[in-house]
């Protein structure tokens, strides 16, 4: 196999000059393909054959030690103009970055194969879907594609009518950390990644194309690409409201994506759509649309149990790679809370001793097709995507941010998302656990300068009158003893339904400075048990904390300088007074 696409040849051939692989390899996706490359890596040690009577088709990849998460110091983005990367961004100017990564490619693939992977991020015939190619040096990130994303001959056979696709180049290098960059050239259409093999790295689909470039992109093309998931929720008369909610990485957004209904809520439905990442596209109705960019999960194992997400458990039952998991004297996969068997082996494959840390690294994933999901939309395959009746932020926090409250209007709604702040989860390396600004969950992944982008979300006030309502979840308030207040998962639904009510105008709300919060009795408590008190603190609105809050904000807002929007410390300051008086 190879291309008609003269652009596109003469790019692989100069990267095997570059790398000088001792093989191309064209994947074409097919089902022989894949088998061929799981023997390979079977050979090779790469991949360990889980207990295939209990777990057929399922496979466990150890990564790297010093290669288990995200490297966000490590990451760049390439502009000429260094403001167009702004302070949310690491910079390098672009010919010397090209410079410093093609010196470490050199040479990079010797003795290695050099798969090429034509790969489509959204349903293989909607207009909203974009084109990339992944070149790498990995089969691990080739297996992982095909499920993550529409890869090989369509995709190719799209890329070459349209002439135009995203270049993502990849190489595992030596896994040196020293030497491991994630780059991107927005203006260039391309990313390159080395020293790496770990999920959002070295799987170029994912976060680097389908938010770092794409939010680039959308921006040029008056569209939205965000680090949501899409779920629809079904009432009980049959129909069905899609709600995109933005939480940063490991903070349930693959949980709540395919969550199921508890039984004190008999006749609701939950359909997912995506669990990771949304495009927002505004129809000709003024109606804001989303498709999912993606056709697989890479979700946090940990925790994950028959109670917590019983699709999740059910689906990575089969067909399922495991990054950085223990396993058990069986050979079955075994992760912290999974709540059945017993470690033996501990990520790294030492055997495993209780007191010595965790089986599973807290950052070890699943990577599975999202068809295997029990509730897996249909819809996510249309072409148009899902109408949004509301957009959703969250973060992680112990205290300040009420369960849930809802902004006043878009533009209230735009700074609720910019202000997002939420505790460190282990899927970045770094400290865990200290409260960061996360904008609309896009720290790591906002392809240009924020300002810009706030701007960019406050011009959709003025492009249509039916915009989806904003609001703000947190489901990990605690009480002064670490206790969480709300028993979160399938209970979550609770909060969804007022969510839905309030879009459909047949619920009303205490209006307080920070935005719309529920009236107790509106939020539905059957069947649940909570501490005393509790809903009183989940829904209260400390002022006092919160006017610094606000002014944190505002100081926070003040760091991107001449270019913030002015609407947007307007509305801060609105909400700063409304808490003052
Ligand atoms: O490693 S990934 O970036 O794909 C996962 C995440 O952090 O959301
Ligand atoms: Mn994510």
């Amino acid at each position: 196999m190879t291309t008609t696409l003269a652009s596109l040849k003469e790019w692989v051939d100069s990267v095997a000059k570059l790398t000088e692989p001792d093989k191309v390899h064209w994947c074409d996706g097919s089902t022989a393909e894949n088998e061929r490359l799981v023997s390979k890596m079977l050979a090779s040690g790469e991949l360990l054959k889980l207990n295939h009577e209990t777990y057929p088709d399922c496979y466990l990849h150890r990564s790297d030690p010093n290669d288990v998460a995200r490297v966000e110091h490590l990451t760049f983005v390439c502009t000429a103009n260094p403001d167009d990367a702004g302070p949310n961004n690491h910079w390098m100017e672009p010919a010397a970055a090209h410079e410093k990564i093609d010196a470490l490619f050199a040479g990079a693939m010797k003795g290695r194969t050099l798969y090429v992977i034509p790969y489509c991020m959204g349903p293989i015939d909607s207009p909203f879907a974009r084109l990339g190619v992944e070149i790498t040096d990995s089969p691990y990130v080739v297996v992982n594609m095909r499920l993550m994303t529409r890869m090989g001959k369509d995709a190719l056979a799209r890329i070459e009518r349209e002439g135009t696709f995203v270049k993502g180049l990849h190489s595992t290098g030596d896994l040196d950390p020293d030497k491991r960059f994630i780059m991107h050239f927005p203006e260039e259409l391309s990313i390159k990644s080395i020293g790496s093999g770990y999920g959002g790295n070295a799987l170029l689909g994912k976060k680097c194309h389908a938010l770092r470039i794409a939010s680039w992109q959308a921006r040029q093309e008056g569209w939205l690409a965000e680090h949501m998931l899409i779920v629809g929720v079904e009432n009980p008369q049959g129909e069905t409201h899609y709600l995109a909610c933005a939480f940063p990485s490991a903070c349930g957004k693959t949980n709540l994506a395919m969550l199921i209904p508890p039984a004190s809520q008999p006749g609701w439905k939950i359909w997912t759509l995506g669990d990771d990442i949304a495009w927002l596209h505004l129809d000709d109705d003024g109606q804001l649309r989303a498709i999912n960019p993606e056709a697989g999960y890479f979700g946090v194992v940990p925790g994950t149990n028959a109670k917590t997400n019983k699709n999740a458990f059910d689906m990575i039952h089969h067909d399922t790679i495991y990054t950085n998991v223990g396993t058990t004297a069986e050979n079955e996969p075994w992760w912290e809370d999974k709540k059945v068997g017993e470690p033996a082996t501990d990520w790294k494959g030492n055997p495993y001793k209780a007191g010595n840390g965790a089986a599973a690294h807290p950052n070890s994933r699943f990577t599975v097709s999202a068809k295997q999901n029990p509730s897996y939309s249909t819809l996510a395959e249309a072409p148009d995507g899902v109408p949004l009746s509301a957009i959703v932020f969250g973060g992680r926090r112990r205290e300040l941010a009420p369960l849930v409250y809802e902004a006043r209007d878009w533009r209230h709604g735009v700074l609720m998302g910019a202000g997002v702040a939420s505790e460190t989860t282990a899927a970045a390396t770094g400290e865990v656990g200290v409260v960061r600004r996360d904008p609309m969950a896009m720290k790591p992944f906002c392809g240009y300068n924020f300002a810009d982008y706030w701007s960019h979300w406050l011009s959709f006030a003025d492009r249509s009158k039916k915009l989806p309502r904003v609001f703000h979840v947190n489901w990990f308030r605690q009480d002064q003893d670490g206790r969480f207040l709300w028993p979160g998962f399938g209970e979550n639904l609770r909060v969804l339904r007022w969510i839905i009510d309030r879009c459909d105008g047949r619920v009303g709300a205490r209006e307080t400075p920070i935005g719309f919060l529920p009236n107790a009795s509106d939020i539905d408590t059957r069947d649940l048990e909570l501490s005393e008190n509790a809903l009183e603190s989940l829904l209260s609105v400390d002022i006092a904390q919160w006017q610094k809050e606000m002014a944190a904000v505002g100081e926070y807002l003040e760091g991107y300088g001449d270019r913030l929007p002015a609407e947007l410390k307007d509305e801060q300051r609105r909400v700063l007074e409304a808490l003052q008086s």
